[in-house]
Parts: C-alpha cells; sequence; structure tokens
C-alpha cells in the first residue's frame, strides 16, 4: 500500500475547507473508479499468497479514510448548522400586526359577539347538522305533516330514499338544534344555536342560506319577565348602548305560545336608523328585530320532558340582519359575494376577540 499517498490524502481530507471538496476526495479514493477501490479490485488478479498479505493494509486504508471522510463531513455540517443558527434569527418580539393577514367576517364576529354576551348570562353554545330530518326540523316544534307553516318555510328537500321514513332536508331555522339538546340532554337547559340555515328565497334582503341565533331556556317557574329581561340585556350588550327600548307584540309561532316579537326603538340620523330610544318620540320608530315566546307546552312533550315541570322561552333572530344594524351594510348579498374589497372594507382584525371587558364591538 501507498503509504505516501494515504497520508496526503488524510492531510487533504483535514484541510478540507467545505463538504464539495470532502465528496471530490471521497470520489477520488473511495469513488467506483477511486484508488483505493482500484486496489481492492486488483486483489482479483493476484496469487493466493500474495492476495493475503496484501489485503489487509488495502483494507485498512480504507477503513481510516473512509473514518476520516465520515468526521470531516460531520464537522463541516455541524459548522454549517451553527452559522445558520447564528445568521437566521427570528425575532418572536415583533408585533404580529405587521405580517400581512386576512380579515374575520362580520358574521363570524357577530356570532363571536353573541357566544360571547350570552355566555356571561350563563347559555352554552350548542350546534348540530345542517342536513335534518323533517321530525327535527318541523314535527317536534309542533309542525306536523300537513301544517301550513310547513309550506312557508321554502324548504330545500333532499330526493326521499326508499327505505327512510324521514324526508331529509337543509334545516329551515337552527330550532332542531335545542330539539336534539332537549332530547339528549334534557333540563335545566341554556343554550343558543347559532348557524347556517336554508330557504329557497333570494332577493335583496333574503339569501336562500343565511344565518340565524336562537335562544333556549328551559327550567322550572319560567315565565315571559325572564324573556323580556334575556333580550333586553342581550341588545344593549350588542348594541353597545344602555338606551336600547323594547316593544313586545302579540305575534303567532307554532313552536311558542304566546308568541311575541320584539320591536326595538330607533331614531333617525342623517336619513339612517339608529337604534336607541323609544319609538315614540317625534322623529323615532319601532322596528320588528326578533321572533320570541313561551315554549309551546306540546315541543316541550315532544322532545321527551313533562311540560307541568318544566317550562321555558325561546328566540330567534338573523345574525346577518343583527350585523348590519351594528355595523351599517345595506346589501345582504354582499355578505356572500366573498369579493376582497369588502372584506378589507367591513371585516375584522383577528386580534380583537370581542370581550365583555374591552368591548364586544371592537372595529377593523
Ligand atoms: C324550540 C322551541 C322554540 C325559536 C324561535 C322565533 C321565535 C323567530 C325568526 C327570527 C328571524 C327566524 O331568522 S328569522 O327569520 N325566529 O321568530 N324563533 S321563537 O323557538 C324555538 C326553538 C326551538 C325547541
Amino acid at each position: 500500500m501507498d503509504d505516501q499517498r494515504i497520508s496526503e490524502t488524510l492531510a487533504a481530507i483535514d484541510a478540507a475547507a467545505d463538504v464539495d471538496a470532502v465528496e471530490a476526495i471521497r470520489i477520488a479514493a473511495l469513488g467506483k473508479q477511486g484508488w483505493i477501490s482500484l486496489a481492492l479490485k486488483s486483489l482479483g488478479a493476484m496469487a493466493s499468497e500474495e492476495r493475503t498479505k496484501a489485503a489487509p493494509a488495502i483494507q485498512a486504508a480504507r477503513e481510516k479514510i473512509a473514518n476520516a471522510l465520515a468526521e470531516k463531513k460531520a464537522a463541516l455540517d455541524d459548522a454549517a448548522l451553527e452559522a445558520s443558527l447564528a445568521s437566521e434569527t427570528l425575532d418572536l418580539t415583533l408585533p404580529a400586526s405587521e405580517v400581512p393577514k386576512g380579515s374575520v367576517h362580520p358574521v363570524s364576529q357577530v356570532m363571536d359577539e353573541l357566544a360571547e354576551i350570552f355566555a356571561d348570562m350563563g347559555f352554552a353554545v350548542a350546534t348540530g347538522p345542517e342536513i335534518e330530518d323533517d321530525w327535527h326540523n318541523f314535527t317536534a316544534l309542533n309542525m306536523p305533516e300537513s301544517h301550513p307553516a310547513r309550506a312557508m318555510h321554502d324548504t330545500f328537500y333532499f330526493p326521499q330514499q326508499e327505505g327512510v321514513d324521514h324526508r331529509m332536508l337543509l334545516r329551515t331555522h337552527t330550532s332542531p338544534v335545542q330539539v336534539r339538546t332537549m332530547v339528549s340532554q334534557g333540563a335545566p337547559l341554556r343554550i343558543i344555536a347559532p348557524g347556517r340555515v336554508y330557504r329557497s328565497d333570494s332577493d335583496a334582503t333574503h339569501t336562500p342560506m343565511f344565518h340565524q341565533v336562537e335562544g333556549l331556556v328551559i327550567d322550572r317557574g319560567i315565565h315571559l319577565g325572564h324573556l323580556k329581561w334575556t333580550l333586553e340585556t342581550f341588545l344593549k350588550a350588542f348594541f353597545e348602548r344602555e338606551d336600547i327600548v323594547l316593544r313586545l307584540r302579540p305575534s303567532y309561532f307554532p313552536f311558542t305560545e304566546p308568541s311575541v316579537e320584539a320591536d326595538v326603538g330607533f331614531a333617525l340620523e342623517n336619513g339612517r336608523r339608529v337604534l336607541g330610544g323609544s319609538g315614540d318620540e317625534p322623529g323615532h320608530g319601532w322596528m320588528e328585530l326578533l321572533g320570541s315566546g313561551m315554549v309551546n307546552r306540546r315541543v316541550i312533550e315532544m322532545s321527551g320532558l313533562d311540560p307541568d315541570e318544566w317550562q321555558g322561552f325561546a328566540f330567534g333572530v338573523g345574525v346577518d340582519r343583527l350585523a348590519m344594524l351594528k355595523y351599517g351594510m345595506d346589501d345582504l348579498r354582499a355578505f356572500f359575494d366573498g369579493d376582497v374589497r369588502w372584506l378589507r372594507h367591513y371585516g375584522f382584525s383577528p386580534f380583537d376577540q370581542p370581550t365583555l371587558s374591552a368591548g364586544v364591538g371592537a372595529r377593523a
């Protein structure tokens, strides 16, 4: 074995400045045509005695060089990692608002605000499927098969499936969520159910999909006074005004008895309706906002509870409408166009989480 060549190679490995230089030495020595590889190949042509003498030296040289190459490569890799760690610093103290970001849709913002306001009054958020059966969407809400209110809901039905009793549909309100929660959790209960609902209707004030939030309280001794206080407290927190005035009018819904519609007083300021004050003052008016009522005892019964023990109130309101009123949009259809200019204008910063302490209506 050429001892000089071995020590030259080891010295070259030691002096190599980068991984490319190490690789070049490896190819020259251990590559297919490398001098060590050729020396190993030459063993085949030797007589066996000669081979027994030569082989250990070649093997030892191969091992020495291979080890030196591996050590040098590891040292160079370590140095490269150290260098990149030293140069590629990430300053975690930079303000996150400097980072390009998207915005929170007003519907999501309002839903977050609602969850925050109602959580403070002890309500949990309940959710359920958007594809429903007609029992949960209609029958359990005191709308049996022939009930005229069913026709008024402009329902999107799925084709009837063979062997399936219930017709499937896109829920027309979030009420089936409350039915499911009553059935699965029983009473007492305090929930809001926000979410998408679907009705076959489309113009400037109606979209085939829109958002609702409904509330349900079931407990002993619940009466209309609890309903009125809850609605007033919610609207004052949501619109961030103490002078919100409610007017309850008798109405009719199959799932509540008695049923009441709630109007809020507004004033006209520069041609715009601004909520606040009694609608009966000069220059003021009333705007219909919410539907509500005491839960019909038949609905309580159908969800498996005893209506003599448990009473409740419920309400429903359009989330999109709440967002329009609070943040001053005038066309519902723009909500679902996905136009980034609209989102940039009306969207909210993801860093402004609504909290009761900081105000639920932080502006973008
Ligand atoms: C159960 C019992 C009662 C929910 C209610 C309304 C009145 C109502 C509308 C407001 C505007 C729908 O978005 S809207 O078109 N809703 O007027 N909703 S009471 O009553 C329930 C729900 C579930 C178990």
